[in-house]
């Protein structure tokens, strides 16, 4: 297709300090919006309180392929502890050995800058980007969307959940994901979610100890399927939420 200004971009961060990884961003926005969106990438990589980056990338691309719509995962807001949890996780699917293995990962001190794609069953990694893992991209908000979701739902509101609850909306729709397990890699924010197609996004309460830099994030995927496909769709296919799955406004 022909390069044309009318296309989407795709702007990516990724700052660091030395092998730390310090923050990531991206978004999905018009070509008018471009200048805006990586002063604020470029804000946030400076702001971190993982600490000062001695290098930020920031990418941009235009992209051609079509924006799928997506609809956001409802909500689960029960407050309760990780340890509460093992039951709820594991029927979906995912092995108590690859629950085991996914919190080994999250809870390392040298954390990735993606996410770690586990086999469900056997918790095999299955994604060979070793610190890097897999940086899910190209997704966005529909604009009148969101300041409808933010009037009725502002409990809800601020850049953290809507960037956490649009990736997840976009993860849980891939080919073979069964589940996400997400930890903040911010020191201070310990609250952190798992989020199906089958349950939505299930908040977590203290997924770490205040004042801990472990986080990151696991793609439970069933076995069988094609990762090389899956990697694509997470990194390449561009969506938008325009919807939630139940009545917003
Ligand atoms: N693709 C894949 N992995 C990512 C991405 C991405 N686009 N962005 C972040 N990660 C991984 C990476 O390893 C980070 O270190 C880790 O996730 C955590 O990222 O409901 O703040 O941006 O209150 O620190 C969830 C709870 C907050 C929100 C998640 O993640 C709520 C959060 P952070
Ligand atoms: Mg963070």
């Amino acid at each position: 297709m022909a390069w044309s200004l009318s296309n989407w971009f795709s702007v990516r961060m990724r700052a660091s300090l030395g092998d730390k990884h310090i923050s990531g961003g991206e978004a999905l926005v018009p070509h008018t919006a471009i200048t805006d969106t990586v002063s604020h990438l470029q804000r946030k990589a400076f702001s971190h309180s993982r600490g000062v980056p001695d290098a930020c990338h920031i990418t941009v691309e235009a992209v051609t392929t079509a924006i799928t719509p997506i609809a956001l995962l409802p909500i689960h807001d029960q407050a309760r502890d990780f340890s509460a949890l093992t039951d709820f996780i594991t029927g979906h699917g995912i092995s108590e050995v690859a629950l085991t293995a996914a919190t080994t990962l999250l809870h390392a001190p040298h954390h990735l800058r993606g996410a770690a794609l586990l086999d469900c069953v056997t918790g095999e990694r299955l994604d060979t980007l070793a610190d890097r893992g897999v940086r899910v991209s190209r997704m966005s908000y529909d604009t009148a969307f969101l300041a409808q979701w933010r009037e009725r739902f502002p409990q809800y509101c601020g850049a953290r959940i809507e960037e956490a609850l649009l990736l997840a909306s976009k993860v849980t729709r891939g080919e073979g994901i069964v589940g996400e397990l997400c930890i903040s890699d911010d020191p201070e924010y310990t609250t952190g979610y798992f989020a199906s197609a089958q349950s939505g996004y299930t908040r977590i309460h203290a997924m770490k100890r205040l004042g801990d830099e472990c986080g990151g994030r696991v793609f439970f995927v069933a076995p069988a399927t094609d990762v090389a496909a899956l990697i694509s769709y997470l990194q390449l296919t561009p969506v938008c939420a325009d919807k939630a799955f139940y009545p917003v406004g």
